[in-house]
């Protein structure tokens, strides 16, 4: 009987993930509480109402829960239009507020990662044309200067921006956030002004504090190609450069190249202490002719695997694998899974996608990944974007009732927990939490034998 023990390296970080709009509530003045009003945009219409509460200071207890489960950090974000309601004019109760986030965090021997920008931009930015104007970049670094100032005694680990492909497609490509356009130019000059904001923004913490480590979070897509591949594999290569690649080559080399355009970025060239990971799922990519707006390509899901809610993909574990691989092959930076997750109100699937997304960072340490930390999304129960409440989208390691701001843990919790307190993973854990897939998971066969026994064809 197998009987493993996959350990991590001392000094890993375990946590996991949230954001300012997801759990705060209490209606900031950004544009997302705007989006929200608009009928039709949100799922029954709902709106972020109170989410977590965290604006509210329940924040302390989940950080106690978190710490209770033996997580050693936390990501989080701090929510700009708070900060800076209004261009230039920053509120102290706000940022007291964050400082004292932090410094919750830290009684809790939790190293925080704070995110500067995750989906959310003040009214005002949205105002002045948002990321398609150049000044906004600007304005980005002068708040992330003042937040590196008031909030840095307590932080050295930064996240600039979350996500900027999922934001930039999503809005103005997709339609599915704010504004809710359809035009993949506009979509790309939104991804440019982004990477323009982050490297401002590095320049303008470094400025404050040189021993930073700053970095992004880049959610990364899993794609096949459909079949024949010798047809729809170059629309597969072509989305998969345009939307994991093309933002990350540009932040080693100062050039984005999108589709045949290539621009100068040289201010973004070498900013990346660390590059951080979000990945969920495996989509399959071909050409269609019926999708001009979209270059001609087509993202479906698989027809077979672990397929998550309409409107996602395969959820796909062994995707946090592959794509940690080509980041430390390209950047050579550490990583920092700063997303991995699943919709599953029922917990169901959770212990599993977590024993196999672990599984995945362990192999990645294996062939020498610089892997520093995993980040599970999320703690709790949140206002989950267009999907709002839909109980299809709950991804909380703890249940959360927005309207009674109950928390229940989910089986899941104690698993992460487990692992996050023994820094690894054991045969043990697998056999108690999944006791009908661990002989197939874990099936102990020595590598050189499964090699030796494939059939030969
Ligand atoms: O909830 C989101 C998060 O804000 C960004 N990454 C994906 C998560 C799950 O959809």
């Amino acid at each position: 009987m197998v009987n493993f023990t996959l350990t991590f390296p001392a000094g890993f970080l375990w946590g996991a993930a949230t954001a300012a709009h997801q759990v705060e509530g209490g209606s900031p003045p950004n544009t997302w509480a705007a989006w929200e009003q608009m009928p039709g945009r949100i799922h029954q219409n709902q709106r972020a109402g109170l989410a977590c509460d965290w604006w509210g200071g329940r924040y302390a207890e989940d950080f106690d829960r978190a710490a209770a489960l033996g997580h050693n950090a936390h990501r989080f974000s701090v929510e700009w239009s708070r900060i800076e309601p209004e261009r230039g004019k920053f509120n102290a109760e706000a940022i007291a507020h964050y400082a004292d986030m932090i410094a919750a965090l830290r009684a809790r021997h939790m190293e925080p990662l704070l995110t500067l920008h995750h989906f959310t931009d003040p009214l005002w930015i949205a105002g002045q044309g948002g990321w398609l104007n150049p000044d906004t970049a600007h304005r980005f670094a002068r708040f992330a200067q003042i937040v590196a100032e008031e909030l840095g005694g307590g932080v050295t680990m930064w996240c600039t921006v979350n996500e900027p492909m999922v934001y930039a497609m999503q809005g103005y490509l997709l339609g599915r956030f704010r504004p809710g356009e359809g035009s993949l130019g506009r979509a790309l000059r939104v991804a440019e002004g982004l990477l323009r904001g982050h490297a401002a923004a590095y320049a303008a913490i470094k400025e404050v504090q040189p021993d930073a480590q700053i970095g992004l979070a880049k959610h990364q897509l899993s794609l096949l190609a459909r079949r024949p591949s010798w047809l729809h594999g170059p629309a597969r290569n072509l989305l998969r450069h345009v939307f994991n690649r093309a933002l990350v080559e540009a932040l080693l080399t100062g050039e984005l190249r999108f589709l045949r355009r290539t621009v100068a970025v040289p201010e973004a060239r070498g900013t990346l202490d660390w590059i951080g990971l979000n990945t969920y799922y495996r989509f399959v990519a071909g050409f269609n002719l019926l999708r001009p707006r979209q270059a001609f390509i087509e993202q479906t899901r698989p027809r077979h695997g672990l397929l998550g809610p309409a409107g996602t993909g395969e959820i796909w574990p062994e995707g946090v694998f592959e794509q940690i691989r080509w980041l430390a092959e390209r950047t050579g930076k550490p990583i920092y899974v700063t997303e991995h997750g699943v919709p599953d109100a029922d917990d169901a699937l959770r212990p599993l996608v977590l024993v196999r997304g672990l599984r995945s960072v362990w192999d990645a340490l294996n062939y020498n990944f610089p892997v520093k930390g995993y980040f599970h999304w999320t703690l709790a129960d949140n206002f989950e974007w267009t999907e709002g409440y839909d109980p299809r989208f709950r991804f909380g390691l703890f249940a959360c009732d927005p309207q009674t701001q109950v928390r229940t843990p989910r089986r899941s919790a104690e698993l992460y927990g487990e692992v996050c307190a023994a820094n690894a993973l054991t045969m043990d854990m697998v056999r108690r939490y999944l006791p009908d897939e661990a002989d197939a998971l874990f099936p102990g066969v020595p590598v050189q034998r499964a090699v030796t026994l494939r059939p030969r064809s």
